[in-house]
């Protein structure tokens, strides 16, 4: 890693994680891209030139393997997601339980494994980087528990900001940003039903929301971006 900074990106194997994990490097980072797919990881860490490492945030003792990093000094709460769009009474508390165990608790074990080396960053420039997502603003029909748990990603990325001010806390909340994966896997595979939510509209793109991360982690160590909204622009 020679005496580059480091960057540690969770769910890095698609969409907005990869994006972010190109554009990092791009700008001179070190990028740790980590998920479950090593395929994928292995592929894009020889792209970028970083390292791939196998992650699943559910996992305490795979999160644990974080902690042998030697230097982090910046960390991407990327990996999360949605399944399912039924009204709550039609929930299951398993689609629950996956949502908070990947978009709540991965934040926070993930979290909790690398703070001692972002907090030992230089001059204070360590940075965390959740992703939220206007889900976590608002509530819309069928999205009660990916609304929760956003929700529950905002409370996270307030509390850091408050506990740690010798870090930097920004939470990234896009709107509609068409990736492969996001409503496929919110749809369970149905590929048609994924692709209508993005037909005739506006939409951000993965690389638009890497390119918000990538300037985020360029500031100065004594700027920090609290929230950041990102929408296309028809989405009000
Ligand atoms: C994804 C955006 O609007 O589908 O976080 O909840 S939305």
């Amino acid at each position: 890693m020679e005496d580059k900074k480091v960057a540690v990106v969770t769910g890095a194997s698609s969409g907005i994680g990869a994006a972010a994990a190109r554009a990092l490097a791009a700008d001179g980072w070190h990028v740790v891209v980590a998920a479950r797919r090593m395929d994928r990881l292995t592929q894009l860490a020889a792209e970028i030139g970083g390292t791939a490492l196998e992650l699943d945030v559910t996992d305490a003792e795979s999160v644990a393997r974080l902690e042998k990093l030697p230097r982090v000094d910046l960390l991407l709460n990327n990996a999360g997601g949605a399944k399912g769009l039924e009204p709550l009474a039609e929930t299951s508390v398993q689609d629950w339980q996956w949502m908070f165990d990947t978009n709540v608790l991965g934040t926070v074990r993930v979290t909790q494994a690398l703070l001692p080396k972002l907090l030992a960053a230089p001059n204070n420039s360590g940075l965390i980087i959740n992703m939220g997502s206007i889900a976590g603003w608002t509530v819309y029909e069928g999205g009660s528990a990916y609304n929760a748990a956003k929700h529950g990603v905002r409370v996270i990325s307030r509390a850091l900001r408050l506990e740690n001010q010798k870090i930097r806390v920004t939470e990234l909340d896009p709107g509609r940003v068409a990736t492969a994966e996001f409503s496929v896997n919110r749809f369970r595979g149905d590929t048609s039903k994924a692709a209508a939510v993005y037909a005739d509209q506006l939409n951000l793109t993965a690389e638009d929301i890497a390119e918000a991360v990538r300037w985020v982690a360029s500031l100065p160590a004594h700027v920090n971006i609290d929230v950041m909204t990102l929408k296309p622009r028809t989405q009000t």
